[in-house]
């Protein structure tokens, strides 16, 4: 009976994750032996940023384009370096080491390197202050604002000269990293006009790191901060972790875990804190850090953290006094407060804006900021329906909170589960600082192994219409202030970088933090163009790849939705490891409701859908009235969201004319079937990538195949035993019973530090 569980479930995890990588490595090396060196193998290790040379007309047209470097031309204004020449800032030679860097790598030789321009082909770099031919031009340059660069082509001392140019060093640094991905994109560089600013002021990376060098919820190895090493040895991936974030332009990042431990307040931790912070800031990024609310007593030995006591006021004073002295650039604090177990306000009886206006206090003085999230509930069985609890502690806040604080929502109301409707909080606080957090790393998405693009996900999420003042408003419009004039602006994605050789655990993965960066940038760009852009420089240009390798992407993320959570099911998963199917299990001793999945689901002999409209837990109300209509309304309710705001009986018909059990069956049959066409895609791509990363991905999608069907055939079991319906024709009927899908359980998995295995050894069938 066990044997097929065993065999699709315990491949998923345990056994494939070893065989899989000492398959890939001996296939890899023998690959390599054989391949032509064109096709090394390659780690992954150099991300989008690879640089490799530049073939055909493509070589011609670059090469003429790019022949000479400039960095300061007609006198500077800064003093003269050690050799004579101007001296550049520390982010200026950054922007200069990467042109090197790149234009060797692409066009097979460097750039002569020139104080002024004296030929064409010459690409000049630098701000009006580092330049004085810059200064000459007519540039306009304050339409680029602090951030922004300007790239063009225009006539230099008679000749035709590419510019990057901006107000400031790091403008000039972005416009470097855009600059070379027109050339890894195989874009015309001839008659170049481009200006581009973020629209977004903060976008910022968040690291739920700790610091004995685990990671929750990380799927990529140990965590790349060194802390026993630091301050003294500087590893240099942080430089080239610094170099991929200013090439998609994140300029923040949060370093240690929201589930925080006050050590990192201490002296100790804040010199390691301090040389990090010096590496990262050439790259224009910023070091926040995450607090528990309760440091004032841990670290303070004070009796309280009652945000309204003067002496805990005082003693954050000092603190935050402190961490300017040894991190002179600090960007602020992220808090969770009153959440899943952290301390907080609610503790003392004061509310949110009281906790958050406390750390805002303290940091203003010195331009600091906090951004206090918004991920708050009640694990009371008692309590209201979890997706509700947030709006209804933080809407009557509305306009209490300090102008340093930044709201930190997540996504979706619930917790960043393969599809949510958009947080109803988004639009419900026009008088407060909202930004948006996404995951990248993918917790609830199959973590390392499945091929997951998010850039699908993150857009719904940005595009999604609150209508709070009307059509058109978008939460990409509330978070980057255009709707309510938000001056301070930002967002967040839970970083899925490791100690991992290829950072993110698997290739695919690097597009998430890619295409993160690049929406923080601009939140209206296209996932789909961002992940062309991914493919060609992370793999080859050559059509015959890009387009298959695009397409797989782009149905990966509604793949692992339908055979994950269909129809608008949610936190269907595994308790406590969050990875594989659960859909069975249900609050117990220790185990609050709303952590478990029968809770969402409502699943019964009649029904199943968690019913969030008037008649239910009304949740729909905390949406604008046309949102609310829409999503309370079985006829215009988005088909994708159904069973999140509806329950029905298995039989009800949808709008495809057919029954919502067979609809449920056939989204999970498709979800397994799109996942088996992304591996046969993969397989006849093996010419066009090194043999390293083609196995690593070839491997992980023959275990993410293993783990769509698990999910699709334990999930239909489980429903099948309440329903009692047949299958609808042609579907197959899952290989084993309920009752062994339900008995297989992984202990552990990557992640989930210091929680203790997910099962106890009685649970845990025993291989024959
Ligand atoms: O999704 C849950 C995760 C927790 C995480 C929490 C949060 C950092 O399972 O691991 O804690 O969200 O966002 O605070």
């Amino acid at each position: 009976m066990r044997s097929t569980v065993q065999r699709s479930a315990g491949r998923a995890r345990g056994a494939h994750r070893r065989v899989p990588f000492a398959a890939a490595l001996l296939a890899g090396l023998l690959c390599s032996a054989l391949a032509a060196p064109s096709v090394r193998a390659e780690s992954g290790y150099r991300l989008w940023l690879r640089y490799t040379p530049v073939h055909g007309a493509w070589l011609t047209r670059y090469r003429h384009a790019a022949t000479e470097l400039v960095a300061g031309g007609g006198g500077t204004a800064g003093a003269p370096g050690a050799s004579g020449a101007p001296a550049l800032s520390a982010t200026l030679r950054a922007a200069r080491s990467e042109l090197l860097r790149g234009l060797s790598g692409l066009l097979g030789r460097p750039p002569r390197l020139k104080r002024t321009v004296t030929g064409d082909g010459a690409i000049l770099f630098g701000t009006p202050r580092s330049s004085a031919l810059i200064r000459t031009l007519p540039l306009h340059l304050a339409r680029t604002g602090d951030q922004g660069y300007l790239i063009r082509t225009l006539q230099v001392h008679g000749h035709r000269t590419i510019v990057i140019a901006a107000r400031r060093d790091i403008g000039v640094l972005y416009g470097v990293f855009a600059f070379l991905r027109l050339l890894q994109t195989r874009r015309p560089v001839d008659h170049l006009d481009i200006l581009s600013r973020p629209k977004i002021r903060r976008r910022v990376l968040d690291f739920w790191d700790n610091l004995d060098g685990t990671v929750e919820r990380g799927y990529a190895g140990d965590s790349i901060w060194k802390w026993d090493e630091l301050p003294e040895y500087l590893s240099p991936r942080y430089t080239d972790f610094a170099r991929a974030c200013a090439s998609i332009g994140i300029n923040g990042v949060v370093l240690n875990n929201v589930n925080a431990s006050p050590f990192i307040l201490e002296p100790l931790y804040l010199v390691k804190v301090a040389a990090l912070a010096r590496v990262l800031r050439p790259y224009g990024i910023r070091v926040y850090l995450s607090v528990p609310f309760s440091a004032p007593i841990t670290l303070g030995k004070l009796a309280s953290a009652d945000p309204l006591d003067p002496a805990v006021q005082a003693w954050w004073g000092r603190k935050v006094a402190q961490i300017y002295r040894y991190v002179p650039h600090f960007g602020g604090f992220l808090t969770k407060a009153d959440s899943e177990g952290e301390p907080g306000p609610a503790q003392y009886g004061r509310t949110q804006a009281q906790g958050a206006n406390l750390l805002a206090r303290a940091l203003a003085p010195y331009g600091g900021i906090v951004m206090w999230r918004t991920f708050v509930y009640s694990t009371n069985p008692h309590s209201e329906d979890r997706v509700k609890q947030a709006y209804d502690l933080f809407k009557p806040l509305d306009g209490k909170f300090d102008p340093n604080v930044i709201l930190q929502n997540k996504n979706g109301p619930l917790d960043f589960q393969p599809r949510e409707p958009f947080n109803p909080l988004f639009g419900a606080m026009p008088k407060s600082n909202e930004m948006l957090e996404l995951e990248i790393t993918k917790e609830y998405l199959g973590q390392q192994t499945s091929l997951v693009y998010l850039g699908p996900l993150f857009e719904e999420a940005l595009r999604a219409d609150t209508w709070a003042m009307g059509r058109g408003s978008t939460v990409a419009r509330i978070i980057d202030g255009s709707l309510y004039g938000q001056r301070d602006t930002a967002i967040a994605g839970v970083a899925n970088i490791g100690s991992d050789r290829n950072w993110c655990g698997s290739i695919f993965n690097q597009a998430n933090w890619y295409v993160f960066g690049r929406l923080a940038w601009n939140p209206d760009a296209s996932a789909r163009r961002l992940a062309t852009q991914w493919v060609r420089m992370t793999f080859t240009n050559r059509p015959a790849f890009v387009r298959p390798a695009l397409k797989m992407m782009m149905r990966s993320r509604e793949a692992a939705v339908d055979y994950m959570d269909p129809l608008g099911l949610a936190s269907q998963m595994a308790a406590g490891t969050h990875f594989g199917p659960g859909p069975w299990v249900h609050p117990g001793r220790n185990f609050p409701p709303d952590w478990s999945s029968t809770y969402y689901n409502r699943a019964t002999a009649q029904g199943i859908g968690f019913n969030r409209t008037a008649t239910g837990s009304d949740a729909v109300a905390q949406y604008a009235p046309h949102v609310a209509a829409q999503f309370a309304s079985l006829a215009a309710c988005p088909q994708d969201l159904l069973l999140w705001f509806h329950h029905l009986s298995w039989t009800d018909r949808l709008r495809s004319g057919r029954t919502l059990w067979d609809s449920l069956v056939r989204h999970y049959d498709r979800g397994v079937t799109t996942v088996k066409w992304m591996r046969k895609t993969w397989a006849g791509l093996a010419k066009y990538v090194d043999p390293q990363r083609y196995r690593l991905t070839a491997d992980f999608l023959d275990i993410e195949v293993r783990d769509a069907e698990w999910w699709s055939d334990a999930s239909i079991a489980y429903f099948q035993s309440l329903n009692k319906l047949p299958l609808p024709p042609g579907a197959a009927a899952p290989p084993d019973s309920l009752k062994a899908y339900e008995a297989f359980c992984i202990p552990y998995v990557e992640g989930s530090p210091g929680a203790g295995p997910a099962c106890a050894p009685a649970d845990i069938p025993v291989p024959r």
